[in-house]
């Protein structure tokens, strides 16, 4: 079991805190042990993943029973939920309860279960994550992955059990679950979570390190005394999405120091990052954390070897580690896809590298992957929805420039009815962070000779 800390050592009091609530680690064990009890059978484990101490105390109490727990965004509709909960096989569900749902439920016992070896290898967690097209792929992360990826950021961001670790970002994501939340019960510091990132619950949480994504550290440099209360922390790191170089320059204006700019993915943690010890650049995502391995293949087809480390060539960018996941949960396409042969996956993104080891991601090779608030959004899914409401006739979601959230998912529509409907729909069928914030109704979209209609003339 990788939570280490929960087991071994000193108990701590306010271990974990989320808004109102705290508990010590001994009576995080207890209660998640209880809960552990409760669930029946061997399968995984959907969990209603509000931003709560419940969500924290379902979460561990399926890494304790060594079951895979499946995080379920709390505002999902009946389609996305439908999908993970069927695509999963989840045997149980945890939380409140959403119309629909007929899983039966974890009842915590009476008594904690009794601790025993679990297999690292199993899959501890499912995460679901958008792909171009199509439905979200579930990624499958072992403990031993987890484990990997935590070990390696304890020693680049010198994370020690002193440290208070504070953030308010979801609850069912990789940056916030298991960076955010799992990282600190592995290592044994305290976590405080905001609930909701707000730059004034950041400032009033008085932690050592802050985590956010770009748009929250936008946030927080548009409220200046919150920021600059955030001069204190030790390390403020930034990732899940591009950190803008004038955003890293402003952070560092008004809290005196440099953010750390980490890249990740669901499917790999994170592999490359700035050390806490070392250089920050704006604009530049740092060297492998420890274990993982980065090479740059030529982007044009037909061409063979990598690209030279001068900070300049554009390469394919792929990753190696023992942090990666295990692959895609009944998805051999898609696995086939993404791996390139001895451990090598394509993450599809694009990067230059210069000789001292410094990585900068320059883009995503598919215009049809989304970032909007640090959210992973595939235009694919939202076409999809939009094309079941009766006004549509055809459509195009585009990712374009936003200065807060860094794309806004914008759509192009053939068809009738009134923007509000159509952003309704789609928050009404799917998370709301995948309901486009801007509807333009045009004549006809723009296409090739083939039929295939060409995004980059959509303002991308
Ligand atoms: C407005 N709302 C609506 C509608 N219109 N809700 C439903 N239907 C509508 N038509 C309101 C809701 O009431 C709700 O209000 C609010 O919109 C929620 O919208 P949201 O888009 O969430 O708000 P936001 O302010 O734009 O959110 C910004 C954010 C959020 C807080 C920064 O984007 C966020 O939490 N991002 C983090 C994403 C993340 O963790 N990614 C990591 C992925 P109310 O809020 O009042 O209820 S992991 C990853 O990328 C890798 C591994 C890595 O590198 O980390
Ligand atoms: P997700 O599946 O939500 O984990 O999203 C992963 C994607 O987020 C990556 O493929 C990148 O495109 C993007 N990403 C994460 N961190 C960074 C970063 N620091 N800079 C640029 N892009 C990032």
């Amino acid at each position: 079991m990788f939570l280490t800390s929960l087991t071994s050592g000193h108990d701590l009091d306010r271990a974990v805190v989320v808004g109102d609530e705290a508990v010590s680690r001994a009576e995080l064990v207890d209660r998640a042990g209880r809960f552990a009890a409760g669930i029946p059978g061997d399968g995984p484990v959907a969990v209603h993943a509000t931003a709560s101490l419940d969500t924290v105390v379902a979460v561990t109490g399926c890494i304790l029973a060594g079951v895979p727990v499946v995080p379920v965004p709390p505002d999902s509709g009946p389609a996305e939920r439908g999908h993970v909960l069927r695509d999963s096989g989840a045997t149980a569900w945890a939380g409140d309860r959403p119309d629909g749902v007929d899983l039966p439920a974890v009842v915590p016992g009476g008594a904690a279960v009794s601790l025993r070896e679990i297999d690292p290898e199993r899959t501890a967690m499912l995460l679901y994550t958008s792909g171009t097209t199509g439905a979200p792929k579930g990624a499958q992360l072992s403990g031993r992955a987890i484990a990997s990826g935590l070990d390696g950021l304890f020693d680049v961001w010198d994370w020690t059990p002193d440290d208070t670790v504070v953030h308010g970002l979801p609850l069912f994501h990789v940056h916030g679950l298991i960076l955010g939340v799992l990282g600190a019960l592995r290592r044994g510091s305290r976590v405080v979570h905001t609930v909701k990132p707000q730059p004034a619950r950041y400032a009033a949480a008085g932690g050592t390190m802050y985590f956010g994504v770009p748009t929250v550290w936008n946030r927080i440099v548009e409220d200046p005394e919150s920021a600059r209360a955030l001069g204190r922390a030790r390390l403020l790191v930034s990732g899940s999405a591009p950190l803008p170089a004038t955003l890293f320059e402003r952070i560092a204006g008004l809290t005196g120091q440099a953010p750390v700019e980490r890249y990740g993915m669901t499917e790999t943690m994170i592999t490359l990052s700035a050390r806490a010890s070392g250089e920050r650049r704006a604009g530049w995502v740092g060297m492998p954390v420890p274990g993982a391995e980065t090479r740059l293949l030529p982007a044009a087809d037909g061409e063979t070897g990598e690209v030279p480390d001068d900070g300049e060539t554009v390469g394919r960018l792929e990753v190696r580690g023992p942090m990666l996941f295990g692959g895609y949960l009944n998805r051999p396409d898609a696995n086939d896809e993404c791996w390139a042969g001895d451990g090598w996956f394509r993450t599809g993104n694009l990067a230059v590298r210069e000789p001292g080891g410094f990585h900068r991601i320059v883009g995503r090779e598919s215009t049809d992957l989304i970032k909007s608030g640090g959210y992973r959004i595939g235009s694919g899914e939202i076409e999809a929805v939009l094309m079941d409401h009766p006004g549509v006739a055809e459509v195009a979601v585009v990712g374009a420039p936003d200065p807060d959230l860094g794309q806004r998912i914008v759509a192009f529509v053939v068809g009738e009815g009134t923007a509000e409907a159509l952003i309704d729909h789609v928050a009404s069928q799917l998370s709301w962070h995948k309901r486009p914030r801007e509807v333009v109704f045009v004549d006809a979209l723009p296409r090739n000779p083939m039929g295939k209609v060409q995004k980059k003339l959509l303002g991308q």
